[in-house]
């Protein structure tokens, strides 16, 4: 296995990144590019004697880590953002080869908000205050200790910019980190390891592991030493995590799917409607935020659909490096097999494609939307990951808002009205951990990001973020200070 590749002209180190050394496994796995199907190159498999060598590097740099004043972790974090700009470029040509989502999006969007994750919260660090108050003469210390060596588990669909949502928190907080990518996008987290110790970062405090989730998974969530789990994934693997943590009670945080409605009003703008639901193809559909269910009313539905299928018609799927293309393939041939069987499956069971409803070349699927769907049936309840929505009607507001809320997800939803009192009362009733009106995927690194249900438990972003991270304690002084009485 070579130590190093080269992915669109950048050099990318096979290894895992444990206690400041590149380590090598005796077993790999393929990495294979959705662009085309080709072969990037070998990357070292690990499996549980990796992770515990991981958890035991993340273990024995925490107490200076921990003890580092936050002025200084601060100022590292911002280098690290430092030379997430400088290499901006790289880390866009290599994650886009990686995963196949926009090149455009990778340079302009997600990787600037990868810098910026560590700048927010390098600076809310330096904001977060010591809370005091008193008891009887007596005063109460409220602090936010860090909590420990922190496991970080991260999907494919915008590899870089969701594990440094994790990452940034944790270091920040004070504790240390181990990272394990996805094994179909494994190569931002390696070049992120380069630049963490080009910044500074002291050996052990980021280390990085590769491999499949079955096979180094369970090693690093059900070790002792572990005091928290960040996982963004699917239900599934979440259950399996939840069950693997059980064992030490480590605390978890879980962002899962969603279900995601966009609910159109006959008073919205219809333009604007129209626009916030084509954008959902975005990632060839592979967004945990999507609203993939669309539910128009009845009195505008012919004249949406109209419309939809002229905007959508305008997109161009092929080469995510090309800068006009709007929609790149799926990840992987499972994932274009598992979203055209739901597709198939719906189709058999009576739903009409508007558009799409099949796949397309080598690993694209077509951008589909089908009609006359059950509320009660598989491809209106399950999240399909894929350029795939389903439209369906509501005759008034109640209907409306119980359609959004039937699924067993609760992650966000979108509402398009012109009448901020609908508004008011529909955003109200809605069961989601982020709601919209009139606009699509405004994310501030301030709000709380998470889901209800089965979309997760917990909250990332601004205090909520350190919250997880954090061991809060309260430290009570007797009246006089330290001396005994
Ligand atoms: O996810 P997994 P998959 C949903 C989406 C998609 C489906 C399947 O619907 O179609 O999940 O995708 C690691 N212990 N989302 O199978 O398995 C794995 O190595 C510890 C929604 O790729 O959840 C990877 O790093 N870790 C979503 C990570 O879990 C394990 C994003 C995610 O993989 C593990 C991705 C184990 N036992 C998929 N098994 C979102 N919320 O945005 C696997 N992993």
């Amino acid at each position: 296995m070579a130590d190093k590749i080269v992915v669109g002209g950048v050099s990318v180190d096979t290894r895992h990144w444990i206690g400041g050394e590149r380590v090598a496994s005796d077993e790999t796995f393929t990495d294979a590019s959705p662009i085309d199907g080709s072969v990037i190159g070998e990357i070292s498999r690990g499996g549980p004697a990796e992770a515990r060598a991981a958890v035991a590097a993340a273990r024995d740099a925490f107490p200076s880590w921990a003890a580092t004043p936050r002025a200084e972790r601060a100022r590292i974090l911002h280098a690290i953002a430092d030379g997430v700009e400088k290499r901006i470029e790289e880390l866009a040509i290599v994650e886009t080869t990686d995963n196949g989502a926009l090149l455009r999006s990778h340079r302009r969007g997600v990787m600037p908000r990868v810098a910026h994750n560590f700048r927010f919260f390098a600076d809310w660090l330096l904001k977060l205050g010591h809370e005091d108050f008193e008891t009887r003469g007596h005063n109460n210390h409220v602090s936010w200790d860090p909590a420990g060596p922190c496991v970080l588990i991260t999907p494919w669909n915008a590899p870089l910019m969701l594990a440094t949502w994790k990452v940034a928190p944790a270091l920040a907080a004070g504790n240390t980190v181990v990272l394990k990518p996805a094994e179909w996008s494994p190569l931002t987290a390696s070049l992120l390891a380069d630049i963490a110790a080009e910044a500074g970062l002291p050996a052990g405090v980021l280390n990085v592991v590769q491999g499949y989730g079955s096979e180094i998974g369970d090693a690093l969530t059900s070790h002792p030493d572990v005091r928290r789990i960040s996982f963004t994934g699917s239900v599934p693997t979440a259950r399996r995590i939840a069950a693997s943590a059980a064992a030490n009670l480590t605390p978890l945080s879980l962002e899962l799917g969603g279900k995601s409605p966009l609910l159109v009003f006959a008073d919205a703008d219809l333009d604007l409607a129209v626009e916030l639901a084509v954008e959902q193809y975005d990632n060839a559909g592979q967004v945990c935020l999507a609203a993939t269910r669309i539910l128009v009313e009845e009195s505008i539905a012919t004249e949406f659909t109209r419309r939809f299928e002229e905007k959508a018609a305008a997109l161009t799927q092929g080469d995510p490096r090309d800068e006009a293309t709007d929609i790149g393939p799926n990840i992987h041939p499972r994932q274009l097999q598992k979203i055209d069987g739901f597709v198939r499956r719906a189709i058999e069971g009576g739903a009409r494609a508007v558009i799409g409803g099949h796949p397309g070349d080598g690993q694209y699927y077509a951008p589909t939307l089908l009609t006359e769907v059950a509320q009660d049936s598989e491809i209106v309840q399950e999240e399909v990951f894929g350029p795939v929505l389903t439209l369906q009607t509501f005759a008034d507001e109640d209907e409306a808002v119980r359609l959004a809320n039937d699924t067993r997800f609760g992650l966000a939803a979108t509402v398009a009205t012109g009448d901020p009192e609908r508004a008011e009362r529909v955003t109200a009733q809605l069961v989601a951990g982020t709601v919209w009106v009139n606009c699509f995927f405004v994310r501030d690194l301030q709000a709380p990001f998470g889901g209800s249900r089965h979309s997760g438990v917990g909250r990332e972003g601004g205090t909520w973020s350190f919250d997880f991270y954090c061991d809060l304690k309260n430290t009570v002084t007797a009246p006089g200070g330290w001396k005994s009485h």
